[in-house]
């Protein structure tokens, strides 16, 4: 078990599926954020930190031994708020780990780095990048980061290219991408848990009927996501209506974000 663990982006919405929920994972937790999480308790380690602020950085660090690191811009910006959360925010979170005794880091990547293929097509873990949009470039970047750090230092890091983690699936694209919070809770204790690491790809989806995406080069960890999002088709066909078949929502991977233009800051 974990000693400390560090969660960055707490007051998201992964954050707070997932912050209060991993007391099997470490004895305790810090968790961080530029803003503070809503329903913080008053017994929970809150420290406001900007990703940008390097010696802020160092400071959120220092004393941990993991870090999942949940922070940063999740959506299609301006390169300006890319840069400073995912870019400068990701080069102080592995130089702090480099002075900090190199806590093992579970990095949020996203599907969007390889949101360009197409959705009949099947991925693991060593697709080339295709990202989608300027965040999606900012994950390959974060995944370069690891990489290097990994080769150069030893650092270990589980590069999780989430798909869409939310409670529940809400359109016919989330039926392939949906990855439950407990399914990524289950994850989180395998990193933290595993005797070696590494570096590798993990695509962190639930085991769905419709998947466009194979894990089996991480079968080392003994993962095994158990809920599928097809116990929310019949939902999703009664709500969401299905997207022309030429409509790139329906055509790539990353969905709308391969569709949407560049946002000038
Ligand atoms: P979110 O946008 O709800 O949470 C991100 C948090 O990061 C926010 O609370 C925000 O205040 C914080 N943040 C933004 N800029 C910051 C900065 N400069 N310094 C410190 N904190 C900053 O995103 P969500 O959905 O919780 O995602 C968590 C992580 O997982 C993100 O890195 C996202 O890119 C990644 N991800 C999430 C997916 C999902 O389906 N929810 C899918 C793929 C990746
Ligand atoms: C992401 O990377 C985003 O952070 C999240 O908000 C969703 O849009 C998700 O991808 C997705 O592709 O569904």
């Amino acid at each position: 078990m974990l000693e400390k663990l560090l969660i960055t982006g707490a007051a998201g919405v992964v954050g707070r599926l997932v912050s209060d929920k991993l007391s099997h994972v470490a004895k305790s937790v810090r968790l961080s954020d530029i803003a503070e999480p809503a329903d913080l308790r008053e017994d929970e380690e809150f420290i406001a930190c900007d990703l940008g602020d390097r010696d802020g950085v160092d400071r959120l660090v220092a004393g941990c031994d993991g870090v999942l690191h949940l922070g940063g811009v999740s959506t299609e910006q301006g390169f300006g708020k890319i840069l400073n959360a995912n870019i400068v925010g990701v080069h102080n979170l592995y130089e702090a780990a480099r002075r900090h005794g190199q806590p093992r880091i579970l990095l949020a990547s996203s599907n969007h780095v390889v949101g360009f293929y197409r959705q009949d097509e099947r991925l693991d873990a060593n697709a080339t990048h295709r990202p989608d949009g300027w965040y999606g470039v900012s994950k390959s970047f974060a995944e370069a980061v690891a990489l290097m750090y990994f080769h150069k230092f030893g650092q270990e890091t589980a590069m999780v290219r989430i798909g869409s983690c939310f409670p529940e699936p809400v359109d016919v694209r989330m039926l392939s991408t949906w990855f439950a919070p407990e399914d990524f809770i289950a994850l989180v204790e395998r990193v933290f848990a595993a005797p070696r690491l590494g570096c590798p790809v993990i695509y962190g989806v639930s085991d769905n009927d419709a998947t466009w995406w194979d894990n089996s080069d991480v079968a080392y960890l003994g993962w095994r996501p158990r809920r599928n999002s097809g116990d929310f088709a019949a939902k999703v066909a009664a709500t969401a209506a299905a997207p022309d078949k030429d409509d790139p929502v329906a055509l790539y991977q990353g969905g709308k974000f391969a569709a949407g233009p560049i946002i000038e800051d």
